[in-house]
């Protein structure tokens, strides 16, 4: 463990430790962001109303919308003198939402990254290749200063370059990697294109987050690498990469900095809490961040939370993968449905590469869906090419089966010859909606 003394601490403890630095956050942005003090006085409420760790459900919820409307630097809670970096997630509409952190939010985020590192199986003589994109995005950038401050050499690659990270691999033999799950395999796939064995690399361990996956793409990330491979959470609008990380030695959950974050997982309808390992919508508070601190933040992320001590002896609260955000879930024929959980079915079928894309189709008046996935290079040869094989036919059954036994329904499945379906350096396009692009499907 990196720090002990937070990560193990007693839970009434931690819970003590929570409420004082909630109520100074919430006399921050009380006296220094309006926006925050305008929607307290709608409310009726002052910061003094805050005693309780339960009292945090009178505070009001935060949206993405929010940093928008307060573009660029709205919701700063301290002079621009004071904030060191700024950075941003890029969304779907345009501009940037923007963040800013003064200089002892970058100390705490390096630490909790140092701490991330170490829980996945890092150490301080570690060579760490960071493959997380460097810029406005938090994740090349992020793990970068919590890997220095644990002391390992880090290597900046960022995305992209596909070639130049396998070279770099090989000459530098780094311990740990860190990247997009989908980017990581498409750095296996490159590899495996170029005669090589992703499994005699020097790699150890991976850290992977920005984007959902699953559990059976964790498997074929470690069987692939040989490697042991750990979920990363984090969100820009709550810090960036770190906010919760599994352990290598369970791999059985988040644990989610809570010296730092205060979680709620809340019903996304009616914002009442659900009860603890019951999937909803989480809802951060930052407990220390000083350039931009943020109350109730809805991300939009469905998991569930767990305050079950871990085996590896953590006490912290620990959250489920994400199952998808509340933005990406398709509904098909009044069944919610998350691409990752497709995704669990399509690399359970041999043949297949592990990358697909689900494009949302009108067909008529109704909305449809296809599930696009693509033969691996091997079995392309096999079948001769010929993506009419019987064998083609006999994996699509397989496919609809399995996601009517496992998601409830089935939508068309479209075989695509190998890297026909794009390759992403950093997170995945995994729905495409084409529905009012005049595309009607095959
Ligand atoms: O993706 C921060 C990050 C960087 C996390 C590197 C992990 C590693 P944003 O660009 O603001 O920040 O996107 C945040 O990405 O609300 C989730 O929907 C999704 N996300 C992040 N981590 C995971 C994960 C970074 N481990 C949004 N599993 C979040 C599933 C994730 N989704």
């Amino acid at each position: 463990m990196y720090n002990p003394a937070f990560e193990s601490m007693e839970r009434s403890k931690k819970e003590e430790l929570q409420i004082n630095r909630l109520k100074t956050t919430v006399e921050k942005v009380y006296n220094n962001v309006e926006f925050y003090r305008n929607k307290f006085n709608e409310l009726g409420i002052t910061p003094q109303d805050i005693n309780s760790l339960e009292d945090i459900q009178k505070l009001p919820f935060t949206k993405k919308q929010d940093l928008r409307d307060n573009y660029p630097f709205g919701l700063f809670a301290v002079s621009q003198e004071e904030v060191v970096r700024i950075h941003g997630s890029s969304g779907t509409s345009g501009k940037p939402t923007v963040v800013g952190y003064t200089q002892n939010d970058i100390d705490m985020w390096g630490e909790i990254i140092a701490r991330s590192i170490v829980a996945a199986g890092g150490r301080k003589s570690d060579i760490f290749h960071n493959a997380y994109g460097y810029g406005l995005f938090t994740g090349g950038l992020g793990l970068h200063f919590g890997a220095e401050k644990l002391g390992a050499a880090v290597v900046p690659i960022s995305g992209g370059n596909t070639d130049r990270q396998i070279t770099l691999i090989q000459d530098f033999k780094p311990r740990g990697i860190a990247g997009t799950p989908s980017y990581v395999m498409n750095i296996a796939e490159k590899m495996v294109d170029m005669g090589l064995d992703p499994r005699e690399t020097s790699l150890e361990y991976g850290i992977f987050g920005a984007e959902p996956w699953s559990e059976a793409m964790r498997e074929k990330l470690e069987q692939t690498f040989n490697i042991k491979a750990v979920d990363i959470y984090g969100l820009s609008e709550v810090m960036g990469p770190g906010v919760a990380i599994e352990c290598q030695e369970a791999q059985d959950g988040l644990h989610i900095q809570e010296d730092h974050f205060f979680v709620e997982v809340i019903d996304p309808e009616t914002l009442q809490p659900v009860p603890e390992g019951q999937d909803g919508e989480l809802v951060f508070t930052s407990l220390t961040k000083e350039a931009f601190p943020i109350i109730r933040y809805r991300t939009g992320d469905i998991a569930s939370i767990t305050r079950e001590t871990c085996a590896c002896g953590r006490t912290t609260v620990r959250m489920s993968r994400v199952k998808g955000r509340t933005d990406d879930m398709i509904i098909l024929r009044g069944v919610n449905v998350f691409p990752s959980e497709i995704e669990r079915v399509l690399l359970e079928v041999k043949g297949l590469a592990p990358n697909y894309q689900i494009h949302l189709l009108r067909k008529g008046t109704m909305d449809g869906a296809e599930l696009h996935v693509e033969v691996d290079g091997q079995l392309y040869e096999e079948i001769a090419q010929d993506l009419n094989h019987e064998t083609i036919m006999k994996m699509r059954k397989q496919i609809q089966h399995a996601m009517k036994n496992t998601c409830l329904v089935t939508m068309d499945v479209v075989f695509n010859v190998p890297k026909a379906i794009p390759r992403s350096e950093g997170k995945a396009i995994r729905v495409v909606d084409l529905r009012n692009s005049g595309a009607v499907g095959v």
